[in-house]
């Protein structure tokens, strides 16, 4: 554990420890949040260099994230952020299954998505400093992220409102005929809203290359799903408007990457919509900088859940058991450390946009 003075309170972040603290593995009790999954996937040989790049990625997610929170008391930073911790291995597990030229459109809580698909650290501190550097050219900040380059079509903070740009996308694909699929990553809430039944409903009609990621972390804010739903199972409700798809635990990379692949494959040939449930943990508060795992509106056990689920901690340990030492898997840490230093000293110098690039690249 490290601990961070922030704003308001000590911030404490969670290592990355393979073995939690015996404190914390006893008997395992059931998921506080969300009810059974489907029956896991078959992760066929998943090669060691795979598990690295998971690995890499997954941590290039959880240190950058952690730099961003311990900046943010200097209002370096004046755009709102929400954090991914905890939620990292939906990202990268996806994202490591999708092709070049495959389309993905995302949320406010986008850190995760961009860095996963290969993003650069440069643009990606650049626009967290509203700098013309930036992935968004500074105009976007950290809940607006771009990045063509890498498949990121756009990100929004706008509950639900990237699901029918992205079904639009998935149309013209079809249309064009071409091979991309198009993916819309969206939380739980996005689900209370009437546009996603509405997209859903298109796609299935025209049958449109897209795979729907609903990243259920069990809550709208503060709001639990079963506050919200008469029925907490959504993938099975969604199955009731005709969007097959399964649900499954989303930390341990191996399995969204298996479920992803599986998924993204029946989409590509032809078999139209599908939907990918993954249930995960947010470990800080909704938006902002600090740590809320202990936070008032979660429910007594739920925090030792998580850091038995800490998706960092799954991959680490699944390195181990195939020989990787911890001095390796450190030095990676370092490495990533140093490299967002220099991503965060060239953020700090790249200028703000000028008034003439106000209107640039602005849709008139
Ligand atoms: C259309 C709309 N309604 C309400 C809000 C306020 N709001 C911001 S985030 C949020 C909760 C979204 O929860 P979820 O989709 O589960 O994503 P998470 O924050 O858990 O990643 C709400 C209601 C909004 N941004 N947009
Ligand atoms: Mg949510």
């Amino acid at each position: 554990m490290e601990p961070v003075k922030g704003r308001r309170e000590t911030i404490v972040f969670i290592s990355v420890s393979p073995n939690p603290p015996k404190s914390q593995t006893s008997a395992p009790r059931a998921h506080p949040v969300h009810p059974p999954a489907t029956p896991p996937v078959r992760v066929r040989s998943l090669s060691t260099p795979l598990l690295w790049r998971f690995y890499e990625s997954l941590l290039r997610i959880r240190l950058s994230e952690q730099r961003i929170s311990r900046l943010y008391p200097t209002d370096k930073i004046q755009s709102p952020i929400h954090l991914s911790t905890g939620q990292e291995a939906v990202s990268v597990g996806v994202c490591q299954a999708l092709r070049k030229g495959d389309h993905v459109y995302g949320t406010y809580r986008g850190h995760g998505l961009y860095l996963a698909l290969g993003g650069g650290l440069k643009g990606f501190f650049a626009e967290m400093f509203a700098k013309t550097h930036g992935c968004s050219h500074g105009k976007g900040g950290s809940m607006h992220l771009v990045a063509p380059e890498v498949g990121l079509m756009g990100c929004s903070a706008i509950v639900a409102s990237m699901i029918p740009v992205a079904t639009g996308d998935a149309l013209a694909a079809s249309i064009q005929g071409s091979s991309r699929v198009i993916v819309a990553f969206f939380g739980d809430g996005a689900v209370d809203a009437g546009v996603f039944y509405e997209s859903v409903n298109f796609a299935l009609l025209k049958k449109l290359p897209i795979l729907f990621v609903l990243e259920n972390n069990g809550y709208a804010v503060h709001s639990k799903v079963a506050e919200r739903h008469s029925r907490t199972d959504l993938h099975r409700v969604l199955a009731g408007v005709g969007l097959r798809g399964r649900r499954l635990e989303g930390n341990d990379v191996r399995q969204v990457y298996g479920a992803a692949q599986e998924a993204l494959r029946s989409v590509r040939q032809g078999a139209g919509p599908l939907l990918l449930e993954l249930t995960t943990y947010r470990w800080q508060e909704h938006v902002g900088p600090q740590s809320d795992i202990d936070g008032s509106y979660r429910r007594p056990g739920e925090k030792a859940r998580a850091l038995r689920r800490d998706p960092l901690g799954i991959c680490r340990h699944a390195l181990l058991e195939r020989g990787a030492t911890s001095r390796r898997l450190d030095a990676l840490c370092a490495r990533t450390e140093s490299e967002i230093d220099r991503a965060v000293a060239f953020a700090e110098k790249s200028p703000f946009p000028g008034v003439g690039q106000l209107l640039r690249g602005v849709y008139r």
